[in-house]
């Protein structure tokens, strides 16, 4: 399997999230993509390569315009203004504060704006991380369109919180919603996203939540009582023509590899009966069992299995890194899921 890698990723180094009440180091950190890449050359699964530029067109197929300039020019401005510290956010637009009303002017105002949480910090190389991130999974996602039937996509800033115009849960841009709607505009009818983060992937369904052209399928903590919370109901199942094709999988704290395959085993008759004509997965690997910030209990061979089980599906798969913070781990567990594809394929 070919894994697409760009070291542009050190580039976005926050120094810290407010967690808990606590300005803590974040968990989101270069060591994690390192592992990963490390752990890609010792089982020798295939080539890694440099990604291409296709430029900002295919990442304005799906975030905003005005959102993507603010990510772009946000920390010189940040900068004029005298500050060196990571920026975060403070105000946010509740309920009935006008979220459609005027954007403000002040950058901190635009901060709270286009972001929903304190938790990705943007730095001086967040937009050249974020930029290359896409391109690393508009790289792999090409490889497929060449005729490949998979490709790792090891990217770093993860996205599948950030809807079309908003950044949040350490994610800038969607890479899997891009690459998603780079497969659509190169004419697949349709495409399925599965998205085994343990987190709800909040900004990929909100993208798609009224489409017939992709099915969303999310297994994830219950939002009442984990992150993102707002979102990943059973109960969201898409809007107008979008309606059937959304399924979210929450479960409970503690939820190990007998439950948690048993929604996979769902979500993946789900797929099975779409017929999509590409398959992108949102792959975190938080779901593991001494992650520091989770709450299931998958084990590192079940990650093989969950390969396995992907496989078996028979379908062009594109596999787009999001979270893991066992960091030690996460390269043996995001490995292992290739691995079990490719053994099951094969
Ligand atoms: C891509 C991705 O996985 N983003 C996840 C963002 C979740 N952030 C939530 C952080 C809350 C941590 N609270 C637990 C602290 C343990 N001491
Ligand atoms: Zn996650």
């Amino acid at each position: 399997m070919l894994t697409v890698y760009s070291d542009d990723h050190r580039l976005h180094f926050g120094q810290s999230e407010l967690v808990d009440g606590k300005l803590q180091p974040c968990f989101e950190m270069p060591s994690r993509a390192d592992t990963v890449l490390a752990r890609v050359r010792q089982q020798e699964i295939g080539e890694v390569i440099e990604p291409k530029d296709f430029g900002l067109e295919p990442i304005l197929r799906v975030h905003d315009g005005a959102y993507v300039e603010f990510l772009k020019g946000a920390w010189d401005r940040w900068a004029a203004e005298g500050h060196s510290c990571d920026m975060l956010p403070s105000t946010f637009p509740a309920r009935r504060l006008r979220r459609d009303g005027p954007i403000p002017t002040a950058l901190h105002g635009q901060l709270g704006h286009y972001c929903f949480d304190t938790e990705a910090p943007i730095t001086a190389g967040t937009w050249q991380a974020v930029y290359s991130s896409a391109q690393v999974a508009l790289t792999a996602q090409d490889h497929i369109r060449q005729g490949a039937n998979t490709a790792f996509a090891l990217c770093r800033p993860p996205g599948h919180h950030a809807g079309s115009d908003f950044m949040g849960g350490y994610c800038f841009f969607n890479n899997a919603a891009i690459v998603t709607q780079a497969f659509l505009d190169q004419g697949a009818k349709r495409v399925a996203i599965l998205d085994v983060d343990y987190h709800h992937g909040n900004g990929t369904q909100e993208l798609f939540y009224d489409r017939a052209d992709v099915l969303f399928a999310s297994i994830h903590g219950d939002p009442l009582v984990e992150y993102p919370y707002y979102l990943g109901h059973a109960d969201e199942r898409g809007e107008g023509a979008g309606t059937g094709f959304n399924h979210n999988y929450p479960l409970p704290h503690g939820t190990g590899w007998a439950g948690w395959s048993a929604a996979l085993d769902d979500a993946c008759r789900k797929i099975a009966s779409y017929a999509p004509d590409a398959l992108v997965i949102s792959l975190g690997v938080d779901t593991y069992k001494d992650d520091p910030i989770s709450k299931f209990k998958l084990d590192s061979p079940d990650y093989l299995v969950m390969g396995q089980r992907i496989a078996a599906l028979g379908l062009p798969t594109l596999f787009i890194m999001e979270g893991g913070y066992a960091v030690e781990a996460i390269g043996v567990n995001a490995v292992n899921v290739l691995q079990g594809y490719e053994g099951a394929s094969r």
